[in-house]
């Protein structure tokens, strides 16, 4: 092959390469995604965001420096017809001196930020006004406790916007992950361990957060939604949660606290302070009715979502704990309408 025809597929090639990373940066930079972490909706995201972005430029100038001297080399360099065999060297000490400490310098100017970034974020601040948020993974759900506030809920957290909030991580099984890619994380809740980590939210907002560590077969579906509110809704909010259940005010949901506190086995597992049921192996359904969403964020919270679940959480989330106790088939639809209204009418 002469010279020209080799051109042309490393053309080819360093072009499908050009176009193949230019499409992963500019679809993967998805800030409008509610789970991207390409827009930082906190100061904890907005450093790690920056720490992102110091080392994928150090990265890519690494890169083309390579590349270019990679190419430059495969054509000044290459063998042409009537080269006699080069001379053969073994070692350059100035170039075997180069590059080693040229990346040991690199990497030094990117220890910098990451050391300063992972000291901030690991370090509670201590000015301020701090929200203490106490949060238990369990598959495939999570209860959040605010011990000085008193209040008890699961799979969304409430938090004033410009807060501290400090969160400390705690898990009742295996090992979950916790991070809300768009305000912060990740961080491990391990059986045991207390890990401990702090949270901001610049603007009211729903963020979502998601399990980051592969617990069991419902992994993906351990979702959860951080709730940023303004102080009044905040102080809104904590007034609601601390009240008990209010009583059915229609007939069909007066039916369904009956199966809920009887047949239905409900109250073995779940708790709605204020009545009868005081079972803690599920979430806290007191305020279920108030919740944007239901089962760990798999579903919008409405009537038939409602029903569906308790219909067949088996088949919504296999695996999950509910579905052992609660089959399919084992309510009608009148009974399955009952609860879902007592479950709504819990705001
Ligand atoms: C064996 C224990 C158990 C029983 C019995 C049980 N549940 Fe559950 N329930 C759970 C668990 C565990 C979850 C969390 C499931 C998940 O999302 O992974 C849950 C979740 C729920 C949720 C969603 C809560 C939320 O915060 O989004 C509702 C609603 C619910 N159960 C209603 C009921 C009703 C109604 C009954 C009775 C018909 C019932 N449960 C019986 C354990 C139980
Ligand atoms: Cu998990």
């Amino acid at each position: 092959m002469n010279g020209r025809g080799r051109l042309l597929p490393i053309a080819a090639a360093i072009g499908f390469v050009g176009i193949f990373l230019f499409w992963i940066l500019y679809y993967g930079r998805t800030p409008e995604t509610p789970q991207s972490i390409f827009e930082a909706a906190g100061p904890v995201a907005r450093m790690q965001l920056n720490l992102f972005w110091w080392i994928f430029w150090a990265a890519t100038i690494v890169f083309i420096v390579v590349e270019l001297a990679f190419v430059y080399a495969l054509f000044h360099f290459r063998r042409r017809s009537g080269d006699p065999l080069p001379a053969q060297t073994h070692g350059n000490m100035p170039l075997e001196i180069g590059w080693t400490i040229a990346p040991a310098i690199i990497l030094a100017i990117i220890a910098v930020p990451t050391v300063s970034v992972l000291w901030k974020v690991l370090t509670l601040p201590n000015e301020g006004v701090r929200l203490e948020v106490e949060a238990v993974a369990h598959q495939w759900w999570w209860e959040f406790n605010y011990p000085s506030l008193g209040i008890k809920t699961a799979n969304e957290m409430h938090i004033p916007a410009g807060t501290v909030a400090v969160i400390k991580l705690e898990s009742k099984d295996v090992i979950h992950s916790f991070w809300i890619p768009k305000l912060g994380g990740k961080l491990d809740m391990i059986p045991g361990q207390h890990n401990v980590m702090w949270l901001q939210g610049d603007e009211p907002g729903v963020y979502y957060g998601q399990c980051a560590e592969f617990c069991g077969e419902g992994h993906a579906l351990m979702r959860f939604r951080a709730i940023v509110d303004t102080k009044e809704d905040f102080d809104k909010w904590t007034a609601l949660q601390k009240q008990p259940a209010g009583a059915p005010t229609t007939g069909a949901a007066a039916a369904g606290r009956d199966i809920f506190m009887g047949k239905g086995a409900c109250a073995g597992c779940h708790t709605v302070r204020g009545t009868d049921a005081r079972g803690p192996v599920g979430p806290d359904l007191t305020h279920i009715g108030s919740r944007l969403t239901i089962a760990a964020g798999i579903m919008d919270n409405t009537h038939d979502n409602l029903a569906k679940w308790i219909a067949d959480p088996e088949g919504l989330k296999p695996g999950n704990l509910m579905g052992t106790v609660i089959t399919k088939g084992k309510f009608s639809s009148d009974e399955l309408n009952g609860l879902a209204s007592y479950l709504g009418s819990l705001k």
